[in-house]
């Protein structure tokens, strides 16, 4: 058997998977700051990022609060630099015009912390506060890090310029697939009270009635996508909701970001490639708005979340649900298109053995999926370790993403994992999936 409570590991077991993960996100954030000089460094590429160095120096920052200062009971490196690397105090916007370290500076600081950091784990105790247990306060950090380098990835994307970053590409779709799955009605475990590193807004597990609807198998293609603009998607506001259509004329949507027009066909921009559209690949660089209205006019609707994550985790063999879609263990090359070994979504169909039970492919990697749900608050949920994570964006304002995309770290993203932005946002690895009700006959 597989459960939670078998893979809990004793305190060197976990020291030596803290250590492993460190190494690797540092080498992930030492990478994409090194594929660019530093005048890059220091520029805003998009009024919606920071500049490049003032991620590095965050990081540096969220380490030196939780690991240095709490955990480690040490004494600050550098308190003086708090408030700039808070990013509560200022907007984005503004970030560029602060006093910020300086490339050397801020590659220093995050050394000289990182030091600090494996002399706290090998001497601190790994139990007695909860913020511990498991190693959770390193695991947090590690994923902070690990999702501050996909941030800095679109950071990349938005930057105009030659090609800097380079990675092979994933293999061709092995076999088509059929195109929906069915879920069938009835309750399933949502979130989790086990899963050590899981965050506060994953918790605490609850049983959640979904009833029986159909899921796409695979995410929208850019073919099928390219069929909705043909169509004149863009032009007819019965496609998109109130909200969605004043955006869609304000921003004067046409297509996905990156995307433009090359005679009678498409063209885009990746990581500075300008390369034919691929119609075989999923969509990305969609906002909730165009997500939604494409499932309109395809005759169908977005999931829920929590429709997506029974369809991830739901094993109607057992009844319980898993931690990703393939099973229990932690991902693996083999399951799913995670962590920028690609610098794209892998074509639909890819990774059979990323399957969930129910047959749905893809739920995890290659893009996140918009969901038609806003963020709020599991039943029972209790912020930890600070609200500034999660409970201050609970409300309408946000829409659900789900399942991670090629420039998430396998730490970052699991089958319960949520992230969320504003529904106007495109700048990130977003596509999405389209679900649709069962009839009465089918949901028996
Ligand atoms: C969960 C991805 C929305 O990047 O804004 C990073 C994660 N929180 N630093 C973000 C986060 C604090 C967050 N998302
Ligand atoms: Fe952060």
């Amino acid at each position: 058997m597989t459960s939670t409570e078998d893979r809990l590991l004793g305190p060197e077991q976990v020291r030596e998977k803290v250590a492993e993960q460190l190494r690797r996100s540092r080498a992930r954030s030492d990478a994409l700051t090194a594929a660019v000089d530093d005048d890059d460094l220091v520029r805003q590429h998009s009024k919606l990022m920071s500049p490049l160095v003032w991620d590095l120096a965050h990081i540096g920052n969220q380490e030196e609060l939780w690991l240095v200062r709490d955990v480690g009971g040490r004494e600050p490196v550098r308190e003086d630099i708090d408030q700039l690397y808070d990013a509560f105090q200022h907007a984005r916007a503004n970030r560029p015009s602060l006093p910020l370290l300086s490339p050397v500076e801020a590659r220093r600081y995050v050394r000289e912390v990182r030091d600090k950091v494996f002399d706290v784990l090998e001497t601190s105790p790994l139990e007695g506060r909860r913020l511990v247990e498991q190693g959770f306060a390193f695991g947090m950090i590690v994923q902070h890090e690990q999702q501050h380098d996909e941030t800095m990835l679109a950071t990349h994307q938005l930057r105009v310029g030659a090609p800097v970053l380079r990675a092979p590409d994933p293999a061709p779709a092995t076999r088509p697939v059929k195109r929906e799955v069915f879920v069938p009605a009835g309750p399933f475990t949502m979130g989790t009270s086990t899963e050590p590193w899981a965050l506060d807004n994953e918790r605490p597990a609850h049983r959640v009635h979904v009833d029986a609807f159909y899921l796409d198998t695979v995410p929208v293609s850019n073919g099928e996508y390219l069929d909705f603009i043909a169509a004149g998607g863009y032009d007819q506001p019965r496609w998109w909701s109130e909200v969605g259509w004043a955006h869609r004329q304000r921003a004067e949507l046409f297509a996905p970001r990156f995307w433009e027009r090359d005679g009678d066909g498409w063209v885009r921009t990746r990581f500075g490639v300008v390369e034919p559209v691929p119609v075989d690949e999923p969509v990305v660089h969609v906002c909730f708005h165009e997500a939604a209205a494409y499932a309109k006019w395809a005759g169908k609707r977005l999931p829920t979340e929590p429709e997506w994550e029974k369809a991830a985790r739901f094993d109607p063999a057992t009844g319980r649900s898993r931690r990703y879609p393939w099973g229990d263990e932690d991902p693996g090359p083999e399951h799913a298109n995670l962590g920028q070994r690609h610098l794209r979504p892998a074509p639909v169909g890819s990774y059979p053995l990323g399957e969930s039970a129910l047959g749905a492919r893809q739920l995890v990697g290659d893009v996140w999926e918009w969901v038609d749900s806003d963020f709020r608050p599991y039943p029972g949920f209790a912020a930890f370790p600070y609200r500034e994570y999660s409970e201050v964006f609970f409300g309408g304002d946000y829409k659900m993403l789900r399942g991670g995309s090629f420039g998430t770290d396998a730490s970052a993203v699991r089958g319960t994992f949520r992230n969320w932005d504003h529904p106007i946002r495109r700048q990130i690895f977003s596509g999405f999936r389209c679900a649709r009700d069962a009839s009465p006959a089918e949901a028996r």
